[in-house]
């Protein structure tokens, strides 16, 4: 029967992508150490998949907030450019995305078989990541954030105007230009609003709130919600591999705000909670929230920002070159 009278949860163009998380470093805030080597990192990865994550992000440099140390060009390289080149094989048509700020390291990560850059310095620390991933006809993730590795996951540039949303999505917008004048196609972008990143709790509970501001920028909107600080601080648990639920809790709403990629640890909850709501909600809902935020979206959003809001090309459309 199951199947038979319902309709698919993930109508294939416009539902929910999970992006599973694997982090090859020693310092991640609620994972590190877990999966350093190139072979538990690979296990792990194919664990995220068999529980339906429809994209990897692999990661070889932490930016906890308790004082990330920035890693050197090889030392990144070295965690992991093995783990991309095994994931090619281990799990074929599942695209794989490298989080990283560094244009050497994009550059090799998607000469071994990565298809997507995630970029969390949304361009600022290295932008000649936009000319490799333009050159090579990759998507790239612009998430927001301001400092360095070091700070950016701390409340150093924490600092907004009365509008913060506002604030976040002009500079969003800034380095969406970045990316666009240095060649990178529209439809290969995706933006992501950097949950935790230079915010404090109230501030990325209001990017969260107003996310159809976001989505009004015209681009498939990705969210890093798993586990982050503020989900710790609204239902109390301290360590970041208990907050499951939270993070689960939070991903569903962020979905019904325009939110159309998840970027998280917990892969089956989030997967099952996220395509049971999308049956629900439907791409409609989201549209809506997106069509009334265009209203009020900042005079400085890109002109050139493809197709209305409502139609928006979400899914996997953009970060799936492969
Ligand atoms: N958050 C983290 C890392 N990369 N990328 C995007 N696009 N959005 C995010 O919110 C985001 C991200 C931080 O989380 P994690 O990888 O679990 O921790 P760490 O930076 O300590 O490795």
């Amino acid at each position: 029967m199951r199947g038979a009278t319902v309709p698919p949860a993930r109508p294939d163009v416009v539902g929910p992508l999970v992006v599973g998380i694997v982090n090859v470093t020693p310092d991640s805030f609620s994972d590190g150490g877990n999966f350093f080597s190139a072979d538990d990192a690979v296990a792990h990865a194919k664990r995220l998949v068999a529980e339906g994550a429809d994209m990897l992000d692999v990661g070889g440099e932490s930016t906890r907030p308790q004082g990330a140390t920035p890693v050197e060009v090889e030392e990144e390289l070295r965690r992991i450019l093995p783990v991309v080149r095994a994931l090619r094989t281990a799990c074929p048509g599942i695209p794989i995305s490298v989080d990283t700020v560094k244009a050497a390291v994009a550059a090799a990560a998607l000469e071994a078989g990565a298809s997507v850059i995630n970029d969390v310095s949304g361009l600022r620390i290295d932008p000649a990541i936009a000319q490799v991933c333009a050159e090579a006809g990759a998507g790239l993730v612009v998430m927001h954030s301001r400092g360095g590795i070091g700070d950016m996951s701390t409340y150093q540039h924490a600092s907004y105007g009365p509008d913060v949303v506002g604030d976040v999505v002009a500079e969003l917008a800034a380095q969406v230009h970045v990316a666009l004048a240095a060649g990178v196609r529209p439809d290969s972008i995706a933006v992501d609003p950097g949950i935790g990143f230079s915010k404090r709790s109230v501030h990325s509970l209001a990017v969260l709130s107003a996310l159809p501001r976001v989505v009004a920028l015209g681009y498939p909107v990705m969210v890093g919600i798993s586990r982050k600080r503020f989900i710790g601080e609204i239902t109390g648990v301290q360590e970041p591999a208990g907050r499951t639920y939270g993070s689960i809790g939070a991903a569903v709403a962020a979905l019904a705000r325009g939110a159309r990629l998840f970027r998280v640890h917990d892969v089956r909850g989030t997967r099952e909670a996220l395509d049971a709501a999308w049956a629900i909600l439907g791409p409609d809902a989201a549209g809506d929230a997106a069509g009334d935020a265009a209203g009020d979206a900042p005079s400085d959003a890109p002109s050139d920002a493809p197709g209305a809001p409502d139609q928006l090309p979400v899914g996997g459309t953009a970060p799936r070159p492969d």
